[in-house]
């Protein structure tokens, strides 16, 4: 039998490795190949565009007013809705260059990466009396550096050979020991804010959200396997299993918390603010670090979404208690979700909620923050699109699994949407109002982490050659490596499937080569099956959740997705 929590890890693989693909059988088309070249260097000169201004009329602050050509310490800022508690003497953190490194060396350049480095390691420093968000320090500072330490060692090419003394690491463990007093609170549950200086404050507030508590084990996962220290993945974990312990009876979040009292504040909840990176995180902390234990909180926890929130293609929010429907409205940072389901399998599922996304997208050029589904109408005073990357992340996983070069017209569309309403002289700008086009002056530092970097790998299969990545919420790969992994029991290991060994090495294979694809041909080859939806019995029988259930109608459940282009995808060890 092929256990399913195996064939999901495969299914992961396969997803994101395209290009390790038997190319005889996946080539495509020359005219698609042309096309992507193109708009690889059209992206190319975007990041530059935004990256050079910042450099220029921001650095070494944090963000970059594009407009004034002037900058923001926003760092403090992030979070702060209503930007109480702001220090006085704070000037900023560099923060779009940490944020811009794995880009840098996505996009090649290694010589602007290693300048980077150098100048963070004689320069940054944490000691700095600033009152931060943990979870947006986390996934944009600590993530940004260990993803960048771990490029900076993986190869030779990429720095000058012993230019480099792990000063990034000694950074990210640095800012990782700041975090630690925020979890220090009877529940395990963190503080949504520390002061960098000096700690927890007095009077700080006991109110935090699911994605606050609830995504900080890839990064803080990475630096106690980096360090050796495992002070932060045991702190991110209690929380991540005190929280999951906060589950409704239907197994249901609500959407913020008090870390004192371990008590629910928001009751109703979607895919949405204040929780997505939480689901993203517990798939992909599996993916990571192979335990058993990610993979059955998420699974509980994305056929909950699955049937509770999702209304066709849409998801609305429910309240964790009776899983009634509470607000029908889509948000932009709901379209990271297709990416996730590629990563589960669902690629059927992922592929029409995408399409509404992009249909609200092509209306309005880009994504308003919040759309009324039942009014059919842009929310009246949440009109504005940040630069925000979530639609270009689904898209990029998207095609990566099903090669349809559709995913690559959508990505043109977006490159000409960006180009056309926000880039201006100085950078490119946030859009106020999408229904105006009208701007706002601020360049987010996730335009060059996320919103380009995943636009460039639509367009790009270098990157994902010789290594497998996890990308974290921020977008910061982070390599899947065999030494992180819990040890598969030998049994998980199907006694049919081919490893070839080289050296004694584990050599990739092509899914193709095996014929894994397409799976429904035989009845053995049809036990192979991706969806998340797909549930194996206590007799080793398979059923399918009904489409009421899970989104999912049971053919397509069943069935091995792959593309016209003949995408399957790969099995591999590294
Ligand atoms: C990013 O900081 C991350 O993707 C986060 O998970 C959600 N919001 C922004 C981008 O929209």
């Amino acid at each position: 039998m092929f256990p399913h929590k195996f064939r999901t890890l495969l299914t992961i693989f396969l997803a994101i490795s395209p290009a390790l693909l038997d190319q005889s059988v996946s080539e495509p088309d020359s005219h698609w190949e042309a096309k992507r070249r193109l708009l690889r260097e059209k992206v190319r000169r975007m990041f530059y565009h935004a990256y050079d201004n910042y450099m220029t009329h921001a650095f070494p602050h944090d963000e970059l007013r594009p407009l004034t050509k002037t900058y923001t310490d926003s760092l403090s800022e992030l979070g702060n809705l209503k930007l109480e508690h702001l220090p006085q003497d704070y000037n900023g953190s560099a923060l779009t260059l940490i944020e811009s490194l794995s880009s840098l060396i996505i996009l090649g350049n290694n010589t602007e990466f290693e300048k980077a480095v150098l100048w963070l390691s004689e320069n940054l420093k944490f000691d700095v009396d600033a009152r931060i968000n943990l979870f947006e320090c986390n996934i944009r500072v600590l993530g940004g550096l260990v993803s960048a330490h771990i490029l900076a060692t993986e190869s030779t090419n990429r720095l000058v050979p012993g230019s480099y003394k792990n000063e990034l690491l000694f950074l990210a463990k640095d800012l990782g020991e700041r975090f630690l007093p925020a979890f220090d609170t009877p529940t395990g549950l963190p503080y949504a804010w520390i002061n960098l200086k000096y700690g927890l404050t007095a009077d700080e507030t006991t109110e935090t959200s699911t994605s606050g508590c609830g995504s900080l084990i890839l990064e803080m996962g990475t630096l106690s396997r980096l360090t050796g220290d495992p002070r932060f993945e045991s702190a991110a974990l209690r929380a991540l299993r005190k929280l999951w312990s906060m589950r409704s009876s239907l197994n249901l979040l609500g959407t913020t918390l008090d870390v004192e009292t371990g008590e629910w504040i928001e009751h109703s909840s979607g895919i949405g603010a204040g929780v997505d990176s939480f689901y993203e995180y517990l798939f992909k902390a599996y993916i990571l670090f192979g335990k058993e234990d990610y993979w059955r909180m998420f699974h509980s926890a994305y056929l909950a979404v699955q049937k509770y929130f999702r209304h066709g293609p849409w998801y609305h929010e429910a309240d964790m208690r009776t899983g009634k429907a509470t607000y029908w409205q889509l948000t932009s940072l709901q379209a990271f979700w297709p990416g996730l389901q590629v990563l589960v399998g669902d690629i059927a599922a992922a592929n029409s909620t995408h399409r509404e996304f992009v249909h609200v997208w092509k209306k309005f050029g880009v994504l308003p923050e919040r759309y009324l589904l039942d009014h059919q109408m842009v929310h009246p005073t949440e009109k504005y699109y940040p630069l925000r990357p979530e639609l270009a992340e689904s898209t990029f996983y998207l095609y990566q699994a099903t090669k349809d070069p559709w995913y690559i017209e959508v990505g043109e569309s977006m490159v000409n949407s960006l180009n056309l309403y926000t880039k201006v002289k100085g950078g490119f700008a946030s859009v106020r109002d999408v229904t105006t086009m009208q701007l706002e002056d601020h360049q987010h530092s996730f335009f060059l982490a996320e919103t380009c970097k995943y636009l460039y790998l639509l367009f790009d299969d270098q990157f994902l050659v010789n290594q497998n990545y996890v990308f974290t919420t921020e977008g910061h790969p982070l390599p899947v490596m065999r030494d992180w992994q819990e040890r598969l029991p030998e049994t998980f290991i199907p006694t049919n499937w081919t490893f070839v060994k080289t050296d004694e090495r584990t050599r990739r294979v092509s899914a193709m080569s095996l014929q894994l694809c397409p799976a429904l041909s035989t009845p053995s080859h049809g036990q192979r099956m991706e969806s998340a939806c797909h549930v194996p019995d206590a007799r080793g029988n398979h059923r399918c959740l009904t489409d009421e259930d899970c989104g999912i109608d049971s053919t397509s459940c069943r069935r091995r997705s792959c593309s016209m282009a003949g995408y399957c995808g790969l099995w591999l060890f590294l």
